[in-house]
């Protein structure tokens, strides 16, 4: 027996080289999956991973304000490269590992890869109870990190070096798993980051992970195309499957040659561009009248790439042909069953293309094609109208919508995720490529703007990224300002404030509270002002503009529609980060357009305003189908 060659490195040098060596490959072109490590030290990764990654500067280091932010960053960096790249995270222990589960649970829920690199408590423990380590009198064996069990896809804890010999072939199966895919945590004890081993030289080669375009059971195929010809009204929902899928050409020629329209989910908006006569744009609870009066009648919905999250289903209202089945095409084996359909497990791209074999010579009655084509006139006529209302004293969000969609360059990336701008972008935005409307509606997590904007012009340096954030998102998390300026990534930040909530105080007018607890303003004896005190409450003395100045970034006041267009034309020029703000009207929003959220509303309650709403909530609430019945067999 030969003997293995090894190398002795610590614990920490041995992830640091491996991860600089894994590859992906996917329709014939390879690059390296990890783009480097962000990070921010402490005494649980400064030996550690921090001198593993100061030994190897090869594999790049990025310095981050807050730990959070770092993983949207990563986060957003993947998703701008449809999966096949990200970022490593590495934290300290205790509140530095702790404040990276809000990203881990976003990154999860949108099925996005970052690889969690947390410090965590000796291993060896005679020293504990270490600084920031949480005690627990049952058990040694737990540390904070546990915490990132329910919100990982692969979690680990490396309790000896040679652990992670088998560890992280784990972690990278899953992370280029596109089935699979998510956060991937590996806790690594401040001690053991820092031990020595002799690990094998062969565990440090270059690998390639092939992500293969699984293709589905023949005969579902063949059932699925089968279905398709005896529809009268199939619809296709389109999610970020078939943008992560790079599968928005082949959606194109099935719908060309099908005439089936398409209504598009949050992740999934821009897989058919906003022009094309069959796209109907937005569908769900932030859905088109287009998307929404087809979805209720369709009697076959092909869902490619979706998980049916409250938004597209309208929480479970959208579809309400009593006879409507459902055919999923989805890499994941769960989201391609749900609604009971008939699940063609297998990859968007591939999938659609022999589906479209099968449907040779089909297309839907001329009747039904003409009615989609119809409406999708009708919406971008509406889209017209919002983005020309030109609203005083304050300006509509509608507004400032249009033109940043207008005097944005056409292959520039918009990103966005919480606050009412997500609704009205899902509904109005003009998508002109697959990568144009980038929006974290998983999570729909405040402070994610900023963050994911560093992520997305890290992963597309040449293409002009625009975030969209509120006020109370900007307040939430502005610290990757700081970030973009010292790595010299140029954010264009349209900051749109109207002093609070707008979306959650609509949220609150609708359920009979009137805004309780959702503006920015001096609480009066105690007692929260809300939407009836009108203009007579006392404002904060915050200035937002200046506080992103005084992060270093290009700032641009506007008061009108007309000094918003002239910053929007003049940041093309700044040579850094900059920021337009504006205020705008806390209450003219963009309307409902038939789509429904089920937000429950109090059963019982002293207030009449409450009453009314629970009494409007409850037809709408028994409208909520289960699709049980209506399996293709
Ligand atoms: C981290 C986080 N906390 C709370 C919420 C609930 N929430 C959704 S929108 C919103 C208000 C957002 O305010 P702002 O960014 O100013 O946007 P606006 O609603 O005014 O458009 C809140 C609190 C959330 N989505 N994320
Ligand atoms: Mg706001």
């Amino acid at each position: 027996m030969t003997e293995q060659a090894t190398k002795s490195l610590t614990m920490a040098q041995a992830v640091i080289a491996f991860l600089k060596n894994q590859y992906v490959e996917r329709d014939g072109q390879e690059q390296p999956f990890f783009a480097g490590c962000f990070g921010i030290f402490g005494h649980g990764n400064i030996a550690g991973i921090g001198q593993a990654l100061q030994q190897m500067p090869e594999f790049r280091y990025y310095q981050a304000r807050n730990e959070q932010a770092m993983v949207h960053a990563a986060t957003a960096y993947a998703k701008t490269k449809n999966r096949l790249q990200t970022l490593a995270c590495t934290s300290s222990v205790g509140p530095g590992a702790t404040n990276m589960v809000t990203g881990a649970a976003l990154a999860t829920i949108n099925r996005l890869p970052v690889l969690l690199l947390p410090g965590d408590i000796f291993a060896r423990r005679n020293v504990a109870p270490v600084l920031q380590q949480l005690e627990s009198e049952h058990t040694q064996d737990i540390s904070v990190n546990d915490c990132f069990k329910p919100v990982s896809r692969y979690w680990d804890r490396i309790t000896r070096p040679e652990q992670l010999l088998t560890a992280l072939p784990e972690a990278m199966r899953v992370l280029t798993s596109p089935a699979e895919t998510g956060a991937v945590t590996l806790a690594l004890p401040e001690d053991v980051q820092t031990e020595a081993y002799a690990y094998p030289e062969a565990f440090f080669q270059k690998r390639v992970w092939h992500i293969y375009r699984h293709r589905p059971a023949r005969e579902a195929v063949e059932q699925a195309a089968a279905a398709i010809r005896a529809s009268k009204r199939p619809l296709i929902v389109a999610g970020g499957g078939v943008i992560y899928a790079e599968a928005t050409d082949a959606l194109q020629h099935f719908v060309d040659q099908t005439g089936i329209p398409v209504g598009e989910t949050m992740a999934g908006k821009g897989s058919l561009r906003y022009d094309h006569p069959l796209s109907l744009g937005a569908i769900g609870a932030t859905g088109t009248f287009a998307a929404n009066r087809l979805a209720r009648d369709a009697d076959l919905v092909i869902g490619t790439g979706t998980r049916y999250s409250d938004f597209t289903t309208s929480s479970k209202t959208a579809f309400q042909n009593p006879a409507v089945r459902f055919i999923n095409i989805n890499v994941s084996a769960f989201d391609a069953s749900k609604h009971l359909a008939l699940p063609l497990v297998g990859d968007a791209k591939v999938t659609l293309e022999e589906l479209l074999d099968l449907l040779d010579g089909y297309a839907v009655e001329a009747s039904y094609r003409a009615q989609a084509e119809r409406l999708h006139a009708e919406w971008d006529s509406e889209v017209e109208r919002i983005y020309n209302v030109r609203h005083t004293p304050l300006p509509s969000q509608g507004e400032l919508i249009g033109a940043v969609n207008e005097l944005s360059d056409p292959s520039a990336i918009m990103v966005c995720a919480a606050g009412s701008l997500p609704g009205d972008l899902h509904k109005v935005w003009r998508a002109r490529h697959p990568k144009n409307y980038h929006m974290e509606y998983g999570y729909s997590c405040m402070g994610y703007e900023i963050a994911g904007g560093l992520g997305i012009k890290m992963a597309a340096p040449d293409r002009d990224v625009y975030v969209m954030v509120g006020d109370g998102s900007y307040l939430m998390m502005n610290s990757e300002i700081v970030t973009s300026i010292q790595e010299r990534y140029k954010l264009i930040i349209v900051l749109l404030d109207n002093s609070g909530f707008k979306s959650i105080g609509a949220l609150s007018r609708s359920l009979g509270q009137d805004g309780f607890g959702t503006r920015y303003v001096y609480p009066r004896n105690g007692h929260w002002p809300t939407d009836a005190a009108g203009t007579d409450v006392q404002t904060l003395p915050v200035d937002l503009a200046a506080n992103a100045r005084s992060l270093g970034a290009h700032v641009i006041e506007c008061k009108t529609y007309a000094d918003f267009v002239e910053a929007l034309k003049t940041v093309q020029t700044t040579d850094r980060t900059s920021v337009i703000y504006i205020q705008d009207d806390r209450y003219l929003a963009i309307p409902n357009y038939e789509g429904w959220w089920d937000v429950p509303v109090a059963e019982v309650s002293e207030l009449p305003s409450v009453q009314a709403a629970r009494a409007e909530w409850a037809p709408m609430q028994a409208q909520e189908r289960y699709f049980l019945e209506h399996k293709i067999r």
